[in-house]
């Protein structure tokens, strides 16, 4: 037997630092299914590319957006990289630069190196974008204002709306990273869509909270014209042009975030949101009665100040945690995250 056979995927009973999660059992489906489709080539595995636009259209939904252009993407920094290259291709500068808040995610750092872009960093004010601190930052060769809408170490908002329309005055794009908040966010009461600011691009992974098996990112723009920025022709295919990055694609990221959003939208996102939130509240609440200080939560994710030996001992117990850069321990409350799972977690920190 070779090696493959005896290993044994690592399971998510003590997994509390992802911000992926075990795949809906019928998105897994799909993604088995539709395995060797390329959605890269749409004129020849056109059901693929069919289920791309529905999953689109879906996404859009979940986005506030009627009527979106976009695709799936291999995650949430290949979205953020050809958002940032949307932004540098229409804009007429030879300077360009990109202002996001220091809470933004490191794929950001990534696409600017690759596009030459300048990336300005904006301070932040309790984990969200200083509006004040972005407006200083924004000049005449300013490209492109992101927002986070669920930043990966807090779960914050920025304040999208004000963002679009600093962004609008400057002749800039406005570019949301909600990669993971995206499909909680409908179900609160944040300011992040499409329908509530004029924003042009939109990160918002399926295979974050959307549950659909990797690779599923999602990029989407208001209209088709942003994606002809990326366009590039492909003479010998019979489709002419292509906006991806990537040549050939995964059949398999598309149809399990389809076959997760036919699944879960809206009823069963609604839900889990709910879940989720309860769960992060419930910890919360756990480790603030122990003592902790505790931001959050904004969205399903909870940081604290656990001490380093603390964290290493739950570490050893097998807890999968992290840490965020200013050293708290981060629990992301994702949809394998159950309540029980939460009082043996904090039942160990009793322990300590
Ligand atoms: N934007 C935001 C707001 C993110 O949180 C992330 C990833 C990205 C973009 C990039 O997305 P991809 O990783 O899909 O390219 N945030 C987590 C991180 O990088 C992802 C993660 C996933 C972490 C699974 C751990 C894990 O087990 O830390």
């Amino acid at each position: 037997m070779q090696q493959v056979e005896h290993a044994e995927p690592q399971d998510f009973d003590r997994v509390l630092t992802s911000m992926c999660t075990e795949p809906h059992p019928r998105a897994r489906a799909a993604a088995e299914r539709f395995l060797a489709t390329n959605p890269g080539d749409p004129g020849t595995y056109e059901t693929v590319a069919e289920m791309e636009t529905e999953a689109v259209d879906l996404l859009g939904a979940v986005a506030g957006h009627p009527d979106p252009a976009g695709y799936i993407t291999s995650g949430g920094t290949e979205a953020n990289i050809q958002a940032v290259r949307i932004a540098r291709n229409r804009a007429e500068t030879n300077n360009p630069n990109v202002v996001a808040p220091r809470s933004a995610h490191f794929s950001f750092r990534k696409a600017a190196e690759l596009l030459d872009v300048e990336l300005r960093t904006a301070p932040v004010v309790e984990h969200r974008a200083d509006l004040a601190g972005v407006a200083e930052l924004v000049d005449g060769d300013t490209v492109a204002v992101v927002g986070v809408a669920g930043s990966t170490e807090y779960g914050t908002v920025d304040p999208i709306p004000a963002m679009a329309a600093l962004a609008a005055d400057a002749g800039a794009l406005c570019h949301v990273d909600a990669a993971w908040g995206g499909f909680y966010l409908r179900f609160s009461d944040h300011d992040w869509g499409f329908d509530h600011a004029d924003i042009d691009t939109m990160t918002i992974d399926p295979h974050k909270g959307g549950q659909a098996a990797i690779p599923a990112g999602g990029l989407l723009v208001r209209d088709e014209t942003l994606l002809g920025e990326l366009a590039v022709d492909t003479p010998y295919l019979e489709s002419t042009s292509q906006a991806t990055l990537t040549g050939t694609r995964s059949g398999a990221g598309v149809a399990s975030a389809l076959a997760a959003m036919e699944t879960l939208w809206p009823g069963g996102y609604r839900e889990q949101y709910d879940r989720a939130m309860a769960n992060a509240e419930w910890v919360a609440e756990a480790l603030t009665s122990r003592g902790h200080e505790v931001v959050g939560p904004h969205l399903p994710l909870v940081a604290a100040d656990v001490s380093v030996p603390m964290t290493d001992e739950l570490r050893e117990r097998g807890w999968r945690v992290s840490k965020t850069g200013a050293g708290e321990l981060r629990i992301v409350c994702m949809p394998h995250v159950t309540r029980s799972m939460l009082r043996s977690f904090v039942a160990d920190l009793d322990w300590y």
